[in-house]
């Protein structure tokens, strides 16, 4: 019999990174998915799964929905990455955000006790959780203190799953990841931003880059390999909260400079605070600047997680570099500017 498994969020990055990973493990692959009105799920075409994909109606807002799925397929595992995920959104969307984010996996856990107890889950938890830091580098041990609806949401999801383990003695795994970028992040998040704006100033765009604070640092990996560490996590003998992270951080100035770099174009930062810029070394033009809109109203200033745990009982590193994941989104980046100029 083929092990079942349920994702939710399966049309974004890492929904997309995980179906592939369980497909050839030989995995049956549901992905709950919300309706929306354009179904082309480039990522999963790219990574030509769609059709090994059975597709099912879901929204973390909708409980009866919720219900019936688990009901009907009763997974071995169920992975809940589906979230409004973006943290500059949650302050706009703080009600919708904690909604779907909050409560929303507080559905999933119910319906797993009530209908499928046997079923692991796994919950999309987050470095965020940590925000105004309270220890440097970040453990699992680490006092959190979110700075943002969606890192407060995301806190609640993270202790009812926490509480349905020991409550219940519900398989619930809470994976706690730092920031993970790839080839299919979403445009408006800081690395893939800067990423394909870049390609296009290489391809003859006049247009800066229009970006927030410079100085934020995160701890940036690569979505592939943190999707095996997510599937560990449910293949362990026991759920538990797991860290999963580089080590390393870095700035988003720095993202930036090794961006331009991978395109052969060297820069130069000038000026202070709002002023700042980044500009060509060779004819002086102007290539970023700072557009204040795109500050939060609270920011999370230096993260950098510690992995021991996840290395040390599930085996799990990371294997992909800060420059290397640079470099692989800006070749994905040029190839797919290539086939948008030319067809
Ligand atoms: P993503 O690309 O934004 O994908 C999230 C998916 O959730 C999207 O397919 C989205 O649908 C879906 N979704 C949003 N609202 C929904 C709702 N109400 N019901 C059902 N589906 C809904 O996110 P990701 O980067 O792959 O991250 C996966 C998960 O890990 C998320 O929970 C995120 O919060 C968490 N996380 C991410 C990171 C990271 O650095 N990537 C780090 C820590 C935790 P649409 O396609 O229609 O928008
Ligand atoms: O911002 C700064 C911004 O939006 C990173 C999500 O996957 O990881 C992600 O959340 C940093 C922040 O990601 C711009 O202020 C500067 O300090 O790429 P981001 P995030 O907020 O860290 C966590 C772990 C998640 O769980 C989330 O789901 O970059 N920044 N200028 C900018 N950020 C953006 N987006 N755009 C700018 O123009």
């Amino acid at each position: 019999m083929k092990r079942k498994a349920i994702i939710t969020g399966i049309a974004g990055q890492d929904g997309a990174f995980l179906a592939k990973l369980l497909i050839d493990k030989n995995y049956e692959v549901i992905g709950a998915d919300r309706r929306r009105v354009d179904t082309y799920y480039w990522r999963l075409r790219s990574l030509k799964i769609i059709d090994k994909i059975k597709f099912e109606y879901f929204d973390l807002m909708e409980e009866s929905v919720i219900n019936n799925l688990i009901r009907k397929h009763k997974p071995n595992e169920f992975y809940n990455l589906a979230a409004q995920s973006f943290v500059k959104a949650s302050f706009d969307l703080p009600i919708l955000t904690a909604n779907v984010d909050a409560i929303g996996v507080l559905r999933i856990l119910e319906a797993i006790r009530m209908y499928s107890p046997s079923t692991r889950f796994y919950q999309a938890s987050t470095s965020e959780m940590f925000g105004k830091v309270q220890e440097i580098p970040q453990k699992e041990s680490t006092p959190f203190y979110p700075r943002s609806p969606y890192g407060v949401s995301k806190l609640f999801a993270h202790w009812m799953t926490v509480n349905y383990r020991e409550s219940y003695d519900l398989f619930a795994s809470s994976g706690i990841l730092f920031n993970h970028e790839s080839e299919y992040r979403g445009s408006e998040f800081v690395t893939q931003k800067v990423v394909e704006n870049a390609v296009r100033i290489k391809n003859g765009s006049k247009k800066p880059i229009e970006l927030g604070n410079l100085d934020a640092t995160r701890d940036w990996g690569y979505a592939q390999d943190y999707v095996e560490g997510m599937y560990l996590m449910l293949q362990a003998n026991k759920a538990d909260d797991y860290i999963l992270a580089t080590n390393k951080t870095y700035s988003v100035r720095e993202l930036v400079t090794l961006t331009f770099k991978n395109l052969n174009i060297e820069i130069k930062w000038i000026g202070k605070g709002i002023n700042e810029k980044a500009i060509d070394k060779k004819n002086g033009r102007e290539l970023v600047v700072i557009n204040e809109n795109y500050y939060r109203p609270a920011e999370v200033d230096k993260l950098i997680g510690d992995y021991s745990k996840a290395e040390k009982d599930l085996g799990w590193r990371p294997k992909t570099s800060f420059s290397n994941l640079i470099s692989i989104m800006v070749d994905y980046a040029l190839e797919r500017e290539k086939f948008m100029i030319n067809g």
